[in-house]
């Protein structure tokens, strides 16, 4: 069984979660907070950065959210995520890139110092220029996101591919931390709620991080 070092607020645990959902993968929780910066961890993962994922029995240890996501494409026929023509994975993989390092920089990063990491670790008041950065730059990604499904069922093209997982895990923790205003987003927010309505996505509905209260439509299948 797959083990997953994580906490429930770091979004690239959250994208390796829907991943395994999706495609099947049995796996356990266990919840790893990088700023503990835990000696164990840096065994498993010298950046200290979550998530890493072990299996005993196999004596396997992989880190790095896109590493580990590959590992799983390319060891698991179960629907597969990186599809298509070689166009068509390169359009995944730059939707992932855009998603994992853009994203996640603007948007999710600030969010999470300014509305996690101040409120529970350093105990600090958030920065609200910091915040207001991160919502006007959060609409700007959504309004990438509606002009994509504008064109295409799914962000990368016909079918469902990790570009969707990797978006939808960024812009839930996003959400959770009340940095998304989803008003004048219809297609966006069209395209999320699919996602909200899937069996994979429930676990990370209903889990919260405890000292982060989310917004009431955060956990709602029907916002
Ligand atoms: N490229 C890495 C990024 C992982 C990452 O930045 N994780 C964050 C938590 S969501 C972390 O551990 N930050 C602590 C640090 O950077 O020291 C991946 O895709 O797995």
């Amino acid at each position: 069984m797959w083990r997953l070092y994580q906490f429930p607020l770091c979004p690239f645990s959250r994208k390796l979660r829907l991943l395994m959902s999706e495609k099947g993968i049995p796996f356990t929780l266990e919840r790893e907070h990088p700023w503990d910066m835990r000696e164990g961890f840096y065994h498993l993962n010298p950046t200290g950065r979550t998530p890493a994922i072990t299996h005993e029995e196999r004596g396997l240890t992989l880190a790095d959210s896109r590493a580990i996501a590959e590992y799983f494409e390319e060891t698991v026929q179960k629907n597969p995520m990186i599809n298509g023509t070689a166009a068509n994975r390169a359009e995944i993989r730059r939707l992932i890139a855009l998603f994992d390092e853009n994203f996640y920089g603007d948007v999710t990063a600030p969010l999470l110092m300014e509305r996690m990491t101040k409120r529970i670790i350093t105990r600090e008041p958030p920065d609200s220029r910091q915040l207001r950065a991160a919502m006007r730059l959060a609409d700007e990604h959504l309004d990438y996101l509606d002009y994509l499904i504008d064109h295409r069922p799914w962000l990368a093209g016909s079918t469902m591919s990790l570009a969707d997982l990797a978006a939808a895990a960024q812009i839930s923790v996003a959400d959770y931390l009340g940095g998304i205003n989803w008003d004048g987003h219809e297609q966006a927010r069209g395209w999320y709620s699919v996602f909200k309505s899937r069996p994979s996505f429930q676990p990370l509905l209903s889990e919260r991080m405890e000292g982060v209260v989310p917004p009431r439509h955060y956990a709602d299948v029907n916002a």
